[in-house]
């Protein structure tokens, strides 16, 4: 069953990106005998590429299901430019990790196999460390503290680092949403419930270990094989926002929702630095004029979900939770987790961090 319906989703075909599908080859050639067979037509309408030839034709990679609000916006981001760029940048939405896992979807993006690709920081840390910072347990009190970092001086640092290594992001990081705690077995009440707790976590060494502080169990799975883990109980948990626990049904394969907002986690727009620069300067432009301004509107979006979805995953089956965030932060302290962080980002990045979020210590 779970491969079946593993199998089902990735082979799905992206409803969201029918929009941006090339026309069929008939249409196109009838378009083009049309035209230069059109003598009376003036030279420059000759000359000039019909509007559907794109001349790039790119792909945007992400794991999320094709109802969340990310892709949705990103698929109309993509009609804008299309728009914009009377037809030469045509930018299809592969959703669902249909290109591969986060892991594999990273080389692709640094081959160029892929032009862009939306991943957590805390995923491209194992590219670049600095990126997993916004991860820190706890640190965000709420969303003015985590857009005026990651807008801010925060979010400079890390896209500094991320340039050093060959990709560019865009300047407006996507909201994930801030984390809570799932189950299968038993509802998530205390730190000590953590102890022992078989947790799926994405690969990453800032989840690993904080998860590894909390004295749970961590294994490290690619969102794409999340819903089968939990289901076939390799894990008995997983942590996510609220939008992705419910546009990944993971309300299905899991019982309780501990609400810990343990973490804010946000998406970083990346891209292929050679097939960015590859486009005419106004392209450009505008590609990421539209795209930033997506990121803004899928913020609003995942705020307004958060608001209802508690009401309906309560209807789909799962039991909400309340924690005391304060005791979860107190056991990660106790376990020396801010002062091994703190260590490993250095004194420059975490000092940006707490002058943003005011002092972890
Ligand atoms: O893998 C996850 O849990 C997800 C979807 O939240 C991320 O991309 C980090």
């Amino acid at each position: 069953m779970a491969n079946i319906e593993a199998h089902n989703r990735g082979a799905k075909r992206p409803a969201s990106s029918e929009g941006n599908t090339s026309m069929p080859a008939t249409t196109m050639l009838n378009r083009r005998t049309l035209i230069a067979g059109a003598t009376a037509l003036p030279l420059v309408a000759i000359n000039r590429r019909p509007a559907h030839a794109a001349e790039f034709s790119y792909k945007f990679a992400n794991n999320l299901a094709s109802t969340h609000p990310l892709v949705a916006r990103a698929t109309a981001a993509a009609t804008r430019v299309k728009e914009a760029t009377s037809g030469r940048v045509e930018i299809t939405v592969f959703p669902n990790s249909q290109l591969g896992s986060d892991t594999d979807t990273l080389s692709q993006l640094r081959s160029g196999a892929v032009e862009f690709f939306t991943l957590s920081g805390l995923i491209l840390s194992t590219l670049v460390p600095v990126a997993a910072i916004n991860g820190i347990g706890f640190a965000f009190k709420d969303y003015d503290q985590v857009w005026a970092a990651m807008d801010g001086k925060l979010g400079a640092l890390v896209r500094a680092e991320i340039a050093k290594r060959g990709l560019y992001a865009f300047e407006k990081q996507w909201d994930n949403g801030y984390r809570q705690i799932t189950s299968s077995t038993k509802p998530i009440r205390t730190p000590d419930d953590l102890k022992g707790f078989k947790i799926r976590v994405p690969v990453s060494p800032l989840w690993t270990g904080m998860f590894t502080a909390f004295g749970s169990s961590p294994t490290s799975i690619n969102f794409n094989e999340v819903y089968s883990a939990l289901q076939t109980k390799i894990v008995d948990g997983q942590e996510n926002p609220l939008a992705i626990i419910d546009t990944g049904k993971l309300y299905e394969v899991q019982k309780y929702l501990s609400v810990t907002n343990h973490m804010w986690d946000g998406f970083w727009f990346l891209a292929n630095r050679r097939a960015l620069e590859a486009l005419p300067a106004a392209d450009r432009i505008v590609v990421e004029r539209e795209f930033n301004q997506a990121a803004l509107d899928e913020r609003k979006d995942v705020v307004a979900l958060n608001d209802t979805l508690r009401a309906s995953l309560t209807t789909k089956g799962l039991e909400f939770v309340s924690t005391d965030p304060a005791a979860f932060r107190s056991a990660l302290k106790i376990a020396g987790f801010y002062s091994e962080w703190r260590g490993k980002f250095g004194a420059e990045a975490w000092n940006t961090l707490e002058a943003a979020v005011g002092s972890l210590a």
